[in-house]
């Protein structure tokens, strides 16, 4: 897609390049986001720090700080500094694909912040911490160090305590234990993504309902706590 350079006029081109890309979105919402965009950015570029601000209404149970600190020079497609109309409304639906492999492509890209083209333990906790905290299920410290350190057990195949897109996807992209921490709107999408009547999604639905808590809590606990499972 063309990127447009803060323009302040929405013009059709723009529109249906959007609505090209993100098929939730029609005509009258996007005029509606635009107005809103020039209202909030009169000279067409939005700050991370407003940007922070209006992603956070995505996740109102959640805090969307970390996250967007990450994944701000994502969404940045220019590398200006600031998001332009276009950068912004991708931004906004950056959840929205039900693509798996694509979903956990764009968070190893998020979180490898160095643009090494791997990830190490360190950025995959940022990408734990980060994420469970934009969902509003904030994880001890201890939790997510442990995540952490299995995650890069079970995709780190060359044993060199650094990752590859590759490896990553090839680890992480069967265990949804995993994906339900790494990829924000997981939970909406699983059960078309896996068969639901796998016994792993059956034990997590009765962790939840039977200890009052998030799918995400009962993912951790169902890694820690196999008792739980019986
Ligand atoms: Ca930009
Ligand atoms: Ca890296």
């Amino acid at each position: 897609m063309d990127i447009v350079f803060f323009s302040l006029e929405l013009t059709r081109k723009q529109i249906d390049d959007l609505l090209h890309e993100i098929d939730t979105l029609d005509d009258e919402k996007l005029q509606e986001m635009h107005e809103e965009f020039i209202e909030l950015c009169p000279d067409g570029a939005m700050s991370k720090e407003i940007f922070t601000k209006k992603f956070q209404s995505q996740y109102p149970k959640g805090k969307a700080s970390s996250f967007c600190r990450y994944a701000f020079d994502i969404f940045d497609k220019d590398k200006s500094g600031k998001l332009n109309f276009t950068e912004y409304v991708m931004a906004m639906h950056i959840h929205e694909s039900d693509d798996l492999e694509h979903n956990l492509a764009l968070a190893f890209d998020i979180f490898d912040y160095d643009k090494s083209g791997a990830i190490d333990q360190k950025e995959i906790l940022h990408m734990i911490t980060a994420t469970s905290d934009l969902l509003g299920q904030t994880m001890d410290i201890t939790s997510a160090k442990n995540l952490a350190r299995k995650i890069m057990d079970s995709c780190d195949k060359k044993r060199n305590k650094s990752i590859t897109k590759e490896e990553f996807l090839d680890g992480c992209k069967s265990v949804k234990d995993y994906c339900r921490v790494l990829i924000p709107n997981f939970d909406n999408r699983d059960a078309c993504l896996f068969d639901s009547n796998n016994d792993d999604l059956l034990a997590l639905g009765r962790i939840k309902n039977l200890y009052r808590v998030s799918i995400v809590e009962a993912t951790i606990h169902s890694v820690y706590s196999t008792s739980w499972r019986q």
